[in-house]
C-alpha cells in the first residue's frame, strides 16, 4: 500500500516572508512582524466564520450600520475589533483605516509604528447567512519619510502600497498576498495553525472565458459598458460566448478571476456614479494583486492604482482581470470617449 508522502520541508507564510526579508539587508523585520499580526487576525476570523452559525454570530449586531450603510453583522464587529486590537498592539502601525470605522485610527505614541494598514475586515458579509465565501482585504503603505503618521499617509495612489492581500474564508482559509514581486497563495492548515504555500507565483491567464458583474444593474449601465458585456454574450463570427459567474462577494469573485482568468467588474453607472466598491481597501489591494499576477485593473478610462483618494471611504469603478480582456474593455471605453 502506497505510503502518504509527508512533506518535511514546509514553506509557511512566515518562512516565505523571512526569505524575502533576507534579500533586503536594510529590512528591520517590522514588516515580517506586521504580517504575522495580519495572519493572526485572519486565523481568528477564519475560526469565527467557521463557527458562526454554531455560535449564533450570524444575524445583525444590534442593528448598527457601517459607513457603507451595510447593517453590521455580529461577525463584522468582532472581525474589525480583532484586527484593530492586533494591529495596534503590534507596535508597527501608525494609521489604520477600516470599512467598519467612519474615521481613520491614528495609533497613540508609544505604540506607533511606520506602516499604515487599510482593510475591510469582513468583505461580503451580507453573504454570511447563506454560507457564501467572505474575506478580509488589506493593503499596506509605509509612512512617508517626513511624516509622523497621519491621514495623508493613506490618501495616496494604490501604486505606493508595499503589500496587498486578501484572506478568503470558505471550506478552507486561503491567503493570497503580494509583497511587490509576484503573488503567492497560502492555505491555512488548521491542525498546526500555519498558512502553507499552496499556490506559488500565481499568474492570471492573459485571456479568460468568464465575466463577473451584477447584471441586475444593466438598465443603469453607460453605453460603453453595455457594448462591452454584449460583445462577450453575443460574440461575432460564431465565437463561443463567455460564461457568467457572479457570487456577490468581491474576494470570492476576484479569487476565481485570478486563478481562472476573465474579467470582474463593478462599473460606474447612472445609479452609482463611482460604482460601489471602496477605493482604498477593496479596489487598490485587488488591483495591486491582479497587476502583480500579470493582469490589469481600470476604471474604464484610468488605471485604478493611479487614482489619488480624496477621502478614506471614497468609491471607485473597477474592471479587473486578464490583461487582454481588460484591454478590450479599455478600447471600447476609449472609442466611446472619442465619439
Ligand atoms: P452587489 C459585498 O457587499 C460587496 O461589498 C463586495 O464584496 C461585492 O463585490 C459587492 O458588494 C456586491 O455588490 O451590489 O452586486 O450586491
Amino acid at each position: 500500500m502506497s505510503e502518504e508522502k509527508v512533506t518535511t520541508d514546509i514553506i509557511t507564510l512566515t518562512r516565505h516572508v523571512l526569505d524575502e526579508q533576507r534579500k533586503h539587508k536594510e529590512a528591520s523585520g517590522d514588516l515580517t512582524l506586521l504580517l504575522n499580526t495580519i495572519q493572526l487576525g485572519c486565523k481568528f476570523v477564519a475560526t469565527n466564520v467557521r463557527k458562526a452559525r454554531l455560535l449564533n454570530l450570524v444575524g445583525l449586531a444590534g442593528g448598527a450600520t457601517n459607513i457603507s450603510g451595510d447593517e453590521q453583522k455580529k461577525l463584522d464587529v468582532i472581525s474589525n475589533e480583532i484586527f484593530v486590537n492586533a494591529l495596534r498592539s503590534s507596535g508597527k502601525v501608525a494609521v489604520m483605516v477600516s470599512e467598519e470605522d467612519d474615521e481613520a485610527i491614528i495609533v497613540e505614541e508609544g505604540l506607533k509604528g511606520k506602516y499604515c494598514v487599510v482593510f475591510d475586515p469582513l468583505d461580503g458579509s451580507s453573504n454570511i447567512d447563506a454560507g457564501v465565501n467572505v474575506g478580509t482585504i488589506f493593503g499596506i503603505y509605509r509612512v512617508h519619510e517626513d511624516s509622523t503618521g497621519t491621514i495623508k499617509d493613506v490618501l495616496r495612489p494604490g501604486r505606493e502600497m508595499v503589500i496587498a492581500g486578501y484572506c478568503m474564508y470558505g471550506s478552507s482559509a486561503n491567503l493570497v498576498i503580494s509583497l511587490g514581486n509576484g503573488v503567492n497563495g497560502y492555505t491555512l492548515d488548521n491542525s498546526i495553525g500555519e498558512f502553507i504555500l499552496t499556490h506559488p507565483n500565481i499568474k492570471i491567464p492573459s485571456r479568460g472565458k468568464i465575466y463577473s458583474v451584477n447584471e441586475g444593474n444593466a438598465s443603469f449601465w453607460y453605453p460603453a459598458c453595455t457594448e462591452y458585456f454584449n460583445s462577450l454574450k453575443f460574440p461575432p463570427g460564431g465565437k463561443n460566448p463567455y460564461s457568467a459567474r457572479y457570487i456577490g462577494s468581491m474576494v470570492a469573485d476576484v479569487h476565481r478571476t485570478l486563478l481562472y482568468g476573465g474579467i470582474f467588474a463593478y462599473p460606474a453607472d447612472k445609479k452609482s456614479k463611482n460604482g460601489k466598491l471602496r477605493l482604498l481597501y477593496e479596489c487598490f489591494p485587488m488591483a495591486f494583486l491582479v497587476e502583480q499576477a500579470g493582469g490589469q485593473a481600470t476604471t474604464g478610462t484610468t488605471r485604478v492604482l493611479d487614482i489619488v483618494p480624496t477621502e478614506i471611504h471614497a468609491r471607485a469603478p473597477i474592471f479587473l482581470g486578464s490583461k487582454d480582456d481588460v484591454e478590450d474593455l479599455k478600447n471600447i471605453y476609449a472609442k466611446h470617449s472619442a465619439s
